[in-house]
């Protein structure tokens, strides 16, 4: 009634991976565009209309990081981005592959210090509290 397209998701999702293993997060830095270029980010993308944000998420991660995962609960608060999209985080874990950034400048795994110091993109940074307390609680 309103015209032939559909909109399979009201929101557009962002959605961003807290991939933990023995005590530090993978960070991944990013490459574009210049005002985040160098800045430090939790890996991920958009979700595409029909996937689920869990099936977004894995599609992401094998592009960016050539790895297979599984994702778990959400973590931290929804952080609005601009035109109606909303960025989530969700805790994820490694199922095979070894992270590469095939598509940032750089990974490295974090401690809870170390993420607390580092050069992290600024919509993340709503996540630092929670991501600590998972750090602190491994
Ligand atoms: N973004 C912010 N923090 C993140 C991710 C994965 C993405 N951890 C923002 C940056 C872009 C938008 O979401 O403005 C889309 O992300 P991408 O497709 O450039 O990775
Ligand atoms: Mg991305």
């Amino acid at each position: 009634m309103h015209g032939a397209r559909v909109e399979t998701n009201a929101v557009r999702e962002v959605a961003a991976a807290a991939i933990i293993v023995g005590g530090r997060l993978l960070l991944a830095q990013r490459v574009a565009p210049p005002e985040l270029a160098g800045m430090w980010e939790l890996p991920g993308g958009k979700i595409e209309p029909g996937e689920s944000p869990a099936q977004g998420l894995r599609r992401e991660l094998r592009e960016e990081l050539g790895v297979d995962t599984v994702v778990g609960d959400r973590i931290g608060v929804d952080v609005p981005l601009p035109k109606g999209m909303v960025l989530r985080a969700y805790l994820v874990s490694l199922c095979d592959g070894t992270p590469t950034a095939l598509e940032h400048s750089a990974v490295r795994w974090v401690t809870g210090p170390e993420l607390a110091a580092a050069d992290l993109v600024p919509n993340d940074r709503a996540w630092l509290a929670e991501l600590m307390a998972v750090l602190r609680a491994e």
